[in-house]
């Protein structure tokens, strides 16, 4: 919860936005509000991410599934003159973690990356659709993202919904920044994350 905060507070509110465009999940849930719009620092990029998601609560347990994506943002130059480079990774001090608004349920999964030298290009957004009254919604249950060098990054989070597709950034451009969906958890049937815009910026 602290780490939380404090990614709020250090990188919620910064320099103006160089984002060309934003690209953005279908909306096939619409609940919360969203979050401000969070970016790497300048010459800074998005090359892999980490999951926040709450585990199957049960049959009588009311789940939230993904609650948050932390896009990790290394410089320029580190990823491309670097080459193999060992131990690079959310430990660098070379690398920043970006995320808009986060929920408060779940923990933290494993770090995904594209492979060195490569960037974030694209993603896909898993999301179980509204089931009504009588059911347990969950809205964003995982997260894929798409990489220059021809990969795709499938997340570790929850299995409901299904995928709708990669949105990618215009040719030339990568992802830079973050903003997210989040309904506040305290209703009686919370869903937490439910839709993301990520941010397209031209490296320098
Ligand atoms: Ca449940
Ligand atoms: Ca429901
Ligand atoms: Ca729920």
């Amino acid at each position: 919860m602290l780490e939380y905060i404090l990614l709020i507070v250090g990188f919620g509110s910064g320099s103006a936005s160089s984002a060309a465009s934003l690209i953005e999940s279908p909306l096939i849930t619409d609940r919360g509000e969203w979050g401000l719009y969070e970016e790497c620092p300048p010459e800074m990029y998005v090359y892999g991410f980490q999951l926040l998601s709450e585990p199957d609560q049960g049959a009588f347990g009311d789940d939230t599934a993904l609650n948050g994506i932390y896009l990790l943002c290394v410089h320029l130059a580190a990823n491309r003159n670097i080459p193999g480079l060992l131990g690079w990774g959310p430990s660098s001090t070379e690398v920043v973690t970006i995320s808009s608004t986060v929920g408060p349920e779940g923990y933290t999964r494993g770090i995904f990356q594209c492979p060195v030298s490569s960037w974030a290009i694209g993603f896909d957004l898993r999301v179980d659709y509204e089931h009504g009254i009588m059911y347990d919604d969950t809205a964003a249950n995982n997260f894929k993202m798409r990489c220059t060098a021809g990969r795709d990054l499938e997340g570790d989070a929850e299995p409901w919904g299904e995928w709708y597709g990669f949105r990618t950034c215009p040719a030339g451009h990568v992802i830079c920044g973050i903003q997210t969906q989040v309904e506040e958890v305290g209703t009686s049937d919370d869903t937490t994350l439910n839709n993301i815009k990520l941010g397209c910026c031209q490296p320098i």
